[in-house]
């Protein structure tokens, strides 16, 4: 897009809105140009800050056979100076893992304090579809894979950080004849996973979170309840469009959702979102929270094609939340 059309199409929206995230003013941050061999696209990043303070991507790349694989990227300040992985970080090792024949994709880490460990979800995409499978690491060198957890069609997952009544839990989105909405189950071992019930439904018709939802980046625990950011696509005679809303859910039991908001906070506007290999998609997979313990650092993939970054305050989503909510 030529500059001047996308300066007309943010001239022709609506301004009065209450903006929740700020981008940041050197978005995007990393595209396929900054990778140190042969790629694609670059997007839809996972992201954790490590106990040194550096903040780590786990960015889904994309070759051109069209198969994805995840590559970490290293940064001080979690802006720019990325260190990015010489070659790809995690393939996909279709011999011992058949579900990932077609590659891995959309990864979201969660540091699990009483593992000491990051807890790594990601889809594993074949044949039969994509699915959810899971791995272990401490460095994000050496991962222990516990392969497939979730059968396809599922995708879009996130484990709490810690247990809830005793038991893991874990966020995802399974695709069921009933519809595509957002679900948790529990497991006693990160393995087996049962006792599975629909947490967040897609609305209906008309609305920007209609037919489908699913989780964006993992849960983020504030004392008000467990608050996540989903995204909504909305189907439209000229493709998909993907933006992102805000729900609470209860902190003793996620399963009761306190609040729901009823409109979008994040949507494709600027000329990386816009347009790309797949146009009209902002899709985060990572959060940072800053040491303040309020600004959060939303890390997301634009149009399928580069990693951008937004900030937001927590505070400001809840207080957002409880005026915005059905
Ligand atoms: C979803 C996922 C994302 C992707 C989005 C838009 O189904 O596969 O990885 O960013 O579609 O293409």
């Amino acid at each position: 897009m030529s500059n001047e059309s996308s300066t007309l199409k943010v001239s022709l929206r609506n301004t009065l809105h209450e903006n929740l995230f700020m981008r940041h003013a050197d978005n995007p941050l990393l595209s396929a140009a900054n990778w140190p061999y042969p790629c694609n696209t670059v997007f839809n990043p996972a992201a954790t800050v490590l106990s040194d303070g550096t903040t780590l991507l786990l960015c889904r790349v994309e070759d051109r056979r069209g198969l994805s694989h995840l590559t970490a990227a290293r940064s001080c300040n979690g802006i720019d100076g990325w260190e990015i992985d010489e070659k790809p970080t995690l393939l996909s090792d279709p011999i011992n893992f058949p579900e990932e024949t077609w590659g891995i994709e959309d990864a979201r880490i969660v540091y699990v304090p009483e593992l000491e460990k990051h807890v790594v979800t990601y889809t594993a995409y074949s044949q039969g579809g994509p699915g959810i499978s899971l791995a272990v690491t401490t460095d994000f060198h050496e991962f222990e894979r516990f392969g497939d957890i979730m059968a396809p069609d599922d995708k879009d997952s996130a484990l709490f950080p810690r247990r809830i009544g005793g038991r893991w839990a874990m966020i995802h989105r399974p695709v069921t004849p009933m519809g595509t909405h957002i679900w948790i189950s529990y497991s006693p071992d990160l393995r087996h996973w049962g006792n599975h019930s629909i947490i967040l439904k897609a609305r209906e018709g008309a609305w920007w979170d209609a037919n489908k939802i699913g989780l964006s980046p993992p849960p983020i625990e504030t004392e008000e309840g467990w608050l996540i950011i989903y995204h909504g696509v909305r189907s439209t005679p000229s493709g998909a469009i993907y933006r992102l809303g805000l729900a609470l859910f209860d902190l003793d039991d996620p399963r009761k959702c306190i609040r729901r908001g009823d409109r979008w906070v994040f949507a494709p506007e600027r000329s990386y979102e816009r347009e790309g290999d797949v146009n009209n998609v902002v899709f985060p997979c990572g959060i940072t929270v800053a040491p303040d313990g309020d600004t959060l650092n939303m890390y997301y993939g634009g149009a399928d094609t580069c990693i951008a970054l937004a900030t937001a305050s927590i505070k400001h989503m809840l207080d957002w939340l409880k005026r915005h909510s059905e």
